[in-house]
């Protein structure tokens, strides 16, 4: 099937941005892709268990929201099973996130979580969830913190934005309405995030609900709904830097439905034969990493040498990440049931 659905356009000229500023961006993006392509790598050679859920296609949207738009560190980012790429945009050491994948104790879940479950209170990551929209009411609760701990509680710096990324196929789970509506209702300060990937596993998004653009269903609950091309990393920092905005000034929620796709199957057990080769290939062209990257350099923002070397710095990060999370040690046997409740700090 190829995209009947026409990518909204957005038109750069107006877009203010620094050097500096566009090379986190590309670096960032770099580094999901990287970190996802030896994930690959190290489970087809039995490094890791489970499923394991790839994001490469779909970098742009984790960038420009959270890199893009937001405090990472300070603000809140809530996941999905597709979760390593927005962990390491919220800033979660790439060493942290493998070892996790590798089952070890110097994982960012401390080796208990696995590919699904990123987590990471420091980075104020608040989860990766293996059931679909399962984050969408976790992510209302932290917003919900911050609103109450600066209203009622009088704490003016508690300003945090809470960010929860899903997909298309959350989209028709009740979890989603009844968020959305409290969200409104309470004028929370969140951004939900919609991935439209086209695709939940094998079911295609127009096939499974009755009104395939998403953003419109923001509308409903009086909630501002945008839809943005999510292969172009300054749309969506655009609409992210809007919506937060929005949220900070206590004025509510938004959906933000980024038009994406994902480069590989569903999971890395999927062998990916119902999507078409020409849709596939209408998405490859509009691949988020190098369309940046020629937009940086026909804007003289940066040199192609420049990118060259981000990009071996990147390679060279995520070959230590393996090299720790290989050498780290197992969770002692002895400690089966440690952390399944919180712990006195
Ligand atoms: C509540 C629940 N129902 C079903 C599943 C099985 N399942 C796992 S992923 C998935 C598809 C979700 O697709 P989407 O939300 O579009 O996210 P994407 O995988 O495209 O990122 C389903 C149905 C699940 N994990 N949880
Ligand atoms: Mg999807």
């Amino acid at each position: 099937m190829l995209q009947e659905r026409t990518l909204p356009t957005f038109n750069t000229a107006d877009v203010k941005i620094s050097k500096e500023e566009g090379l986190v961006l590309y670096e960032d993006m770099v580094l999901g892709r990287t970190f996802e392509d030896k994930c690959a790598e190290m489970y087809y050679r039995g490094k890791m268990f489970g499923f394991v859920h790839l994001y490469n296609g779909q970098e742009a949207v984790s960038t420009g929201v959270i890199q893009g738009a937001m405090r990472p560190g300070e603000d809140y980012v809530c996941s999905t099973y597709r979760d390593h790429v927005h962990a390491l945009s919220a800033g979660v050491p790439a060493k942290e996130v493998m070892a996790e994948l590798f089952g070890k104790a110097t994982g960012c879940s401390k080796g208990r979580g696995g590919s699904m479950h990123m987590f990471s209170a420091e980075h104020r990551l608040l989860g990766g969830y293996a059931f679909v929209a399962e984050g969408i009411p976790v992510a209302a609760g932290a917003a919900f913190q911050s609103k109450y701990r600066r209203e009622v509680m009088g704490d003016k710096n508690s300003d945090q934005v809470s960010a929860c990324f899903f997909g298309d196929g959350a989209c028709n789970n009740g979890q989603f309405f009844e968020t959305l509506n409290m969200a409104a209702l309470w004028k929370l300060p969140i951004i939900f995030v919609v991935e439209n990937n086209k695709w939940a596993i094998g079911m295609a998004h127009d096939r499974a609900t009755s009104d395939p653009e998403i953003y419109k269903k923001a509308h409903a609950f009086k909630m501002a709904g945008v839809e943005v091309d999510g292969m172009d990393v300054l749309a969506v920092r655009q609409a992210a830097k809007e919506a937060v905005e929005r949220a900070r000034a206590g004025e509510g929620p938004t959906v933000i439905e980024a038009l994406t796709y994902r480069f590989r199957g569903h999971s890395l057990a999927d062998p990916d034969e119902l999507r078409s080769k020409e849709e596939k290939e209408y998405w490859f062209a509009r691949d988020p990493i190098k369309k940046f990257a020629a937009y940086l350099t026909e804007k003289k923002l940066a040199t192609a040498k420049q990118l060259q070397g981000i990009d071996k710095k990147i390679e060279e990060l995520i070959d230590e990440a393996v090299k720790f999370a290989e050498t780290s040690p197992e969770p002692p046997a002895s400690e089966l049931y440690r952390f399944i409740f919180a712990e006195d700090q």
